[in-house]
């Protein structure tokens, strides 16, 4: 039997009644009292077997962005601005938005020499992932994260967190929050804070979660394991885990570290989830289809990806944009690349949803 007869056996029909066949005065009336039909709009609210999507395969070419981000440096003082960013707008959403996907946001974030980007906390979570320079650090609840290059550092929903820059030349970094998904809940806002320069707690995550494995003794007695117990996950320590992890990894098979809270194994935030990937040379890699949203990051190297038939070539530094349900081929063109990765899949699996196929 055919499909769509098959659909109109069980009651389905092809096409539902339009507002035109409707009579005017009686949409007015209901229109008055704030009442609209269902269906004429349910195949657009709930499409068949696909979701309608407005996001758009895209790359934002970081030596493109980067000028412009400078100079924003020069046009605007760190006073003026409280976060020096350039937002990443998916062309298929405008720029009103700010959105790079449906739920992921994404900003570059620039901090000169000497700047201060006051204390803060919102509701949304937010994490950083650097670009490039050294010498700048995110302070979240009193500790104090340097922020090299390849580094994320997680500054979870209603943390305080400042930025600070210490050393020389500029300090570049990406932002990714879910703010797209707190906004529409209307549940947005922030609180300004005293600095936190007072009390800097130096990396204590990082030394105390600084090998896979190996957890503070206490943690074993306690029934409530903390909620974000790692802040910053240093690149060099997530670089040399993939290539030993590569060294053990058919080469049919993704070479991908998730980023996991070290206590529960479960993401490290609840909405947004983040893996680093090394892929190899020379090969096409092909993951599976996914529900989730998701924004790329090249760390290193260089490579071309088709997503839904949309031919990207990147290189270190640019950050591309993945609808969902999207057909995807990554390939390295030179020697290896790493690629970072922020997805909405926890948030997905959260609500009951999340599927690969
Ligand atoms: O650094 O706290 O890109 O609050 C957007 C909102 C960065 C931040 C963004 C923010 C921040």
């Amino acid at each position: 039997m055919d499909p769509l007869d098959l659909v109109s056996s069980l009651g389905h029909a092809e096409s539902l009644g339009r507002l035109e066949d409707l009579p005017p005065e009686y949409l007015k009336a209901i229109n008055d009292l704030s009442v609209a039909p269902l269906w004429p709009q349910l195949r657009g609210l709930l499409p068949r077997h696909k979701p309608a999507r407005n996001t758009q395969p895209f790359m934002w070419r970081y030596a493109e962005v980067r000028p412009h981000l400078l100079r924003a440096g020069e046009l605007t003082p760190i006073e003026k601005a409280e976060r020096r960013v350039l937002v990443l707008c998916n062309p298929g959403h405008g720029l009103e938005r700010l959105v790079a996907t449906p739920t992921i946001y994404v900003g570059l974030q620039l901090i000169l020499p000497g700047e201060l980007a006051p204390t803060h906390r919102h509701t949304p979570t937010a994490v950083r992932f650097v670009i490039e320079g050294s010498g700048a650090y995110t302070t979240v609840n009193g500790e104090k994260c340097p922020m090299e290059k390849g580094d994320l550092i997680l500054t979870p929903a209603l943390n305080w967190h400042e930025h600070g820059h210490e050393g020389s030349g500029p300090v570049v970094w990406m932002d990714a929050l879910d703010l797209p998904m707190v906004y529409a809940m209307e549940a947005s806002y922030a609180i300004e804070g005293p600095s936190q320069r007072s009390r800097p707690d130096l990396d204590a995550s990082q030394n105390k979660y600084r090998r896979a494995g190996l957890l503070p003794y206490a943690s074993l007695g306690q029934v409530q394991r903390p909620q974000y117990p790692q802040i910053r996950f240093p690149w060099t320590d997530v670089r040399e885990a993939l290539g030993l992890l590569a060294s053990v990894t058919p080469a049919d098979e993704a070479v991908q570290l998730a980023y996991v809270n070290p206590e529960t194994g479960q993401p490290c935030l609840p909405t947004l989830g983040f893996s680093a990937q090394l892929l190899r040379a020379g090969q096409d890699f092909r993951p599976r289809k996914r529900s989730a949203s998701s924004v790329i990051h090249v760390i290193e190297g260089r490579g071309e990806s088709v997503i839904d038939g949309t031919l990207l070539q990147w290189g270190e530094g640019d950050t591309l944009a993945l609808p969902t349900h999207a057909e995807v081929i990554h390939r390295a063109t030179g020697e290896h690349a790493y690629l970072f990765h922020v997805d909405d899949a926890p948030m997905q699996r959260a609500l009951g949803f999340y599927e690969d196929f």
